[in-house]
């Protein structure tokens, strides 16, 4: 009896630490209400990462929960394009469905209609591989518009994310980091680039980030910015999935 309340109390312990993380979180201690609610409510984030294949999305995942959760050399198979995977790495639990930017609206939707039935996503994660945001980036706004006029409930649009990925393969191409000031500047360019082109989403700026989650395809390698790209979905998940998301991705 004594170790099941250990257990517990380890428990709640652990997820008052978590609650220490989240960026809300001094109005949310002085009601008890909010925060057994936040408690009791929690559940994983549910995130689309939508983009063309082979531009990132597994890695990003996996660079996200810290662990080769799944695709080539995790635990579980790549997913499927528009199906859910529920992933719980060691605690850590994310959401997440692929989607490709590539095939034209009506394929598109067709791929997410049944995975959006059974639970709606709470954010959409672009996902541009750096070097292809001209091309790519129109594809995908064309995809991240239909998904979220497909999404829409009374003109509440799901929340965006866009991942300019593999920016170690920025000019001049791989460095370890800290990143000099040149690369850093084609970094920003980039970015640029890919908020030109995705300009019709309306997104402000720092919804485009830059972010590298396995530096020249080695899973030991410094990644480059994760922790911000973390960060930003956090802040635009709804309340019952930030607590969830705090723990998953490390952030706050
Ligand atoms: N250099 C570099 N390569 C990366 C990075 N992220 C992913 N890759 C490589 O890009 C390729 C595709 O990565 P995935 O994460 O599988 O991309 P995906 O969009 O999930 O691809 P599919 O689901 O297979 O269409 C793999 O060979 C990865 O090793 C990165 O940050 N830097
Ligand atoms: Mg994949």
């Amino acid at each position: 009896m004594k170790d099941v309340w250990r257990t517990e109390q380890e428990e709640l312990d652990d997820w008052v630490k978590v609650v220490d993380r989240l960026p809300f979180v001094s109005s949310v201690k002085r009601d008890f209400n909010a925060l057994r609610r936040l408690l009791y409510d929690r559940r994983a984030p549910r995130v689309v990462a939508v983009g063309a294949p082979w531009s990132g999305r597994t890695a990003l995942a996996n660079a996200l929960l810290h662990a080769m959760t799944f695709g080539d050399s995790g635990v579980m198979p790549a997913p499927d394009p528009g199906r859910w995977v529920h992933i719980d790495a060691s605690g850590r639990r994310l959401d997440w469905m692929e989607l490709p930017a590539s095939e034209g609206e009506d394929a598109l939707l067709e791929l997410a209609r049944r995975g959006f039935e059974e639970q709606r996503p709470d954010l959409l994660l672009g996902v541009l591989e750096a070097g292809t945001e001209r091309d790519a980036g129109a594809k995908l706004k064309d995809a991240l518009q239909a998904l979220q006029k497909h999404l829409d409930r009374d003109g509440d649009k799901a929340p965006v994310v866009i991942v300019v990925t593999k920016a170690d393969g920025v000019p001049p191409g791989y460095v370890p980091l800290p990143y000099p000031q040149e690369k850093t500047q084609g970094i920003e360019l980039a970015l640029q680039s890919a908020r030109k082109t995705l300009a019709e989403l309306g997104q402000p700026d720092d919804a485009f980030l830059a972010a590298s989650a396995l530096p020249n395809g080695d899973v030991s390698a410094p990644r480059y910015n994760v922790e911000a790209v973390g960060e930003a979905i956090v802040e635009r998940l709804p309340e019952a999935a930030q607590l969830e998301a705090v723990r998953a991705f490390e952030v706050g």
